[in-house]
């Protein structure tokens, strides 16, 4: 595979190329989009999504990794089973957790993927989830049911979420392409979102992943309420984090959004609330 970046690191791999690194990305189902409120068809058979594990820390630690693209957290591996999944809200069947990473701006301008009535979030939350009928993403990637992603946008609110005090603490260990380290204690998933209250209302599409392959295997979810962070605690990953290797000229991990893409022949759906 060819390589590819975001715009804000060299925009002769930026997403506009992308379509050239795979074939896919150029697709007919591809992700992000603007999920326009005036256009949406309300599906009665989207009821709450059913979490489970979501709301105990796991015995192990979960590790903070980053890929050269954004920052991620491992949710299941070699020394971790997260068993943490969901159900329900027109799922097709319980998808297993993987790992969480977040896209983001610049302190200057937005970096949400998805964007709402035309506007763009400061940052974006993604929790990548397996069809538990496969065993390996690989196998999933051909079914357009096979993922699960979960996306959670960022607002800006003047106090700091201390709940994300775990994970931005960690961000000092992964400054660099291939870094990655042991969060020093693990926590309750649920307690990075928005009260589990507030999570009935969300956007329902069929996509892709935003970044290549671009594979057109995704179940989106949207959530409505969002989650909100400080202008000091989103600079943290801006500051701190690299796109770069440690043998490379550093480039500042910003803006490492994909824009909107085409909805072409697809329905968007809120759920029932
Ligand atoms: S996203 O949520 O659409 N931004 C997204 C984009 C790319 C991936 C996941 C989510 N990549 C895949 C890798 C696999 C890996 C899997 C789970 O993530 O291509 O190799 O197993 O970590
Ligand atoms: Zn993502």
């Amino acid at each position: 595979a060819g390589k590819w970046c975001y715009d804000s690191q060299d925009v002769s791999c930026g997403p506009a190329h992308w379509k050239d690194v795979n074939h896919n990305c150029g697709g007919e189902n591809q992700s992000p989009i603007n999920l326009d409120r005036t256009r949406m068809h309300r599906n009665q058979n989207l009821g709450n999504i059913i979490f489970q594990g979501y709301d105990r820390a796991p015995p192990g630690m979960w590790r903070l990794m980053n890929n050269g693209h954004s920052v991620l957290v491992r949710l299941e591996g070699e020394t971790v089973i997260g068993n943490m999944n969901i159900s329900g809200a027109g799922l097709p069947n319980t998808f297993q957790a993987l790992q969480f990473h977040f896209h983001w701006g610049s302190p200057m301008s937005d970096g949400s993927e998805h964007t709402v009535d035309g506007k763009q979030y400061p940052m974006e939350l993604h929790i990548v989830h397996l069809n538990a009928k496969y065993r390996s993403v690989a196998e999933a990637t051909k079914d357009p049911n096979g993922l699960a992603v979960l996306g959670f946008l960022f607002t800006i609110a003047e106090a700091d979420n201390p709940n994300y005090n775990t994970i931005l603490a960690g961000l000092k260990n992964v400054s660099l392409k291939g870094n990655s380290v042991d969060l020093a204690s693990t926590f309750r998933l649920d307690n990075l979102l928005p009260s589990m209250e507030k999570l009935s209302r969300y956007y329902r599409y069929q996509g892709s992943l935003t970044t290549p392959d671009c594979e057109e295997a995704v179940i989106w979810t949207v959530f409505e309420d969002t989650i909100s962070i400080s202008h000091a605690q989103l600079n943290e990953f801006v500051d701190t984090v690299h796109f770069t290797a440690i043998s490379e000229t550093p480039v500042k991990m910003k803006n490492n959004f994909r824009p909107p893409q085409p909805l072409k022949n697809r329905k968007v759906y809120a759920s029932k609330y």
